[in-house]
């Protein structure tokens, strides 16, 4: 299979819709009271309805298709059976692969992944390259680059596009911790009209630099009850073509959702839980702490990283103590 394929298409295309982190998962994340797999199949359902509605041929999915790597076969045979309904409308659903879709960020393991059954259907397609022309005449190119690839400059990867798109798993201007974002200098010097970014799950409006827009939808899915999640909006953005006088126009389409009151206890910690659920909600933060900490260079501790987060505080003590179990304790200050 070739992850990096490149892609000619024929037809002039009217847009380009952007999905950001599914996060598709058969276990409903603790703070959740409805049935998580089943509302991420329903607002998959919703972008199909949009692309009706829109005219939109192409969805471009932002990596983190899944939670975690491998799923249970009948979870994916949905996922499979819902990428047929987009198909079926002759809409292409094509992907970049995300840090939760393969084990140890290898996309060598991509064999072993619930998203390999997905490429290998051909019903999602893994890219390098879409090319493509609009009913106007102007030429585009989408360069995708999966999560640990490095992002190469659009005239060295698109050659005679008018206007290349680069799609990638990253964050945006995040200085604090990893090196796994795009910083200002890059969006600059690489040299695309636009970047849309999946990996952050806050949804942003654009943001101009220079002549480029950093696009960042945010996920498709709130997976916890952090903060954000609890009042944003959950969209999808895109682009589209030849709309009056410009070649391409920004959009934002709302995906309906419920109140995050009907979605997430409030009292989610206080639960009654067994202990055993509680230790495996609390390792994989610290886990997802951790992984954070592998790229760190500016010298911070885990503690530092763990303060500034946006998880709730009964949880960071919970965490703390996790912590200390390892031997990992909070450095005494001077
Ligand atoms: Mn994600």
């Amino acid at each position: 299979m070739n992850l990096n394929e490149s892609y000619v298409l024929e037809e002039p295309v009217k847009g380009l819709l952007f999905v950001g982190d599914t996060h598709f998962s058969t276990v409903t994340p603790r703070s959740r009271i409805d049935e998580y797999p089943k509302t991420a199949l329903k607002k998959m359902r919703e972008v199909h309805k949009i692309c009706k509605e829109q005219g939109f041929s192409i969805v471009v999915l932002l990596g983190d298709i899944f939670n975690k790597p491998s799923q249970p076969i009948s979870y994916v045979n949905s996922i499979l059976d819902l990428l047929a309904y987009f198909k079926k409308d002759g809409i292409e659903v094509y992907s970049i692969i995300g840090n939760h879709d393969v084990l140890y960020n290898r996309l060598d393991f991509m064999d072993k992944s619930s998203l390999g059954n997905l490429f290998y259907s051909g019903l999602l397609k893994p890219f390098g390259r879409i090319y493509f022309k609009t009913e106007s005449g102007h030429s585009f190119g989408v360069a995708g680059f999966h999560y640990g690839e490095m992002v190469k400059p659009a005239e060295e990867v698109l050659e005679g596009v008018n206007i290349p798109i680069c799609v990638a798993h990253l964050f945006y201007n995040m200085s604090s911790y990893s090196d796994d974002y795009l910083s200002d200098k890059q969006v600059k010097e690489l040299g695309y009209k636009f970047y849309a970014l999946g990996h952050d799950h806050i949804t942003f409006n654009p943001v101009k630099v220079d002549n480029s827009y950093v696009i960042r939808p945010g996920s498709l899915m709130r997976g916890t009850s952090h903060r954000y999640n609890l009042s944003r909006e959950v969209v999808v953005q895109g682009l589209k073509f030849d709309q009056g006088d410009k070649p391409v126009k920004f959009k934002s389409f709302e995906i309906p959702t419920a109140n995050a009151e009907d979605v997430f206890t409030s009292d989610v910690y206080n639960r009654k839980v067994s202990s055993s659920d509680l230790l495996i909600e609390i390792s994989a933060q610290a886990e997802e702490l951790l992984e954070k900490m592998d790229g760190d260079k500016s010298g911070r501790t885990i503690y530092d990283v763990l303060d500034e987060s946006d998880i709730d505080e009964d949880v960071k003590s919970r965490i703390e103590l996790y912590l200390q179990q390892f031997g990992i304790f909070r450095r005494k200050s001077s």
